[in-house]
């Protein structure tokens, strides 16, 4: 069977499964072919197993987010959160973020703690951003300074602001409780695609 119709088949399969059976059988039959996402046993329900599938078979041939010109980009860009009221992320600040360092630790071959000006030597995912600027400035502390992750495809409680520390893993059993973001601690699933 073609890729193309194969697609057809199990795309028309989970929703006719998610329609008339409910989601566990959806979620089966994504198992089947291959499109859990990872980890998900006690964590992910049907309905995010669903999700997960359901993008990865109708945007695996354009999984980038699409892409404006600049001049259709809005210069006013409204801020949703808080900044950070602790001690630390504002003596950082104030020195300009010169002591701020990014951790990077986990299942990585080298823990590395980067400063802005290591992070700003390296290049980036098109789309998947460790983002420093913003409309050609640097990012305002609103939006997260100094570096926020910015993941178009992703809804944006993903968009993690205020970044100080990346720990790499292959399970999200301890995460929460102060580890990670806030958003999985208030229940929020852990994939968001659009
Ligand atoms: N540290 C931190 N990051 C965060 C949030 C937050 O409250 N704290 N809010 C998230 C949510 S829910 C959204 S929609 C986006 C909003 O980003 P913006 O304020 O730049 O529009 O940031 C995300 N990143
Ligand atoms: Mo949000």
């Amino acid at each position: 069977m073609s890729g193309i119709s194969r697609r057809k088949l199990i795309t028309r399969g989970l929703a006719a499964a998610a329609g008339a059976c409910g989601l566990g059988v959806a979620a089966r039959l994504a198992d089947r072919y291959g499109l859990i996402p990872p980890d998900h046993a006690g964590i992910y329900g049907a309905g995010e197993t669903l999700t997960y599938a359901a993008q990865k078979l109708l945007m695996s041939h354009h999984s980038l987010a699409r892409e404006f010109n600049r001049s259709d980009i809005s210069k006013v860009f409204p801020v949703n959160g808080e900044v950070p009221e602790n001690e630390t992320y504002h003596r950082l600040l104030a020195h300009g973020f010169a002591d701020w360092r990014l951790t990077v630790d986990g299942l990585v071959a080298h823990p590395l703690a980067l400063s802005l000006a290591e992070l700003k030597s390296f290049p980036w995912h098109p789309q998947t951003l460790l983002a420093y600027g913003m409309n050609g400035q640097e990012l305002p502390t609103p939006h997260g300074a100094p570096v926020r992750l910015r993941v178009a495809r992703q809804l944006g409680y993903k968009s993690v602001k205020y970044l100080s520390r990346i720990t790499v893993t292959d399970t999200l059993k301890n995460i929460g409780k102060g580890l990670g973001s806030i958003s999985p601690e208030i229940g929020y699933s852990w994939y968001a695609g659009i």
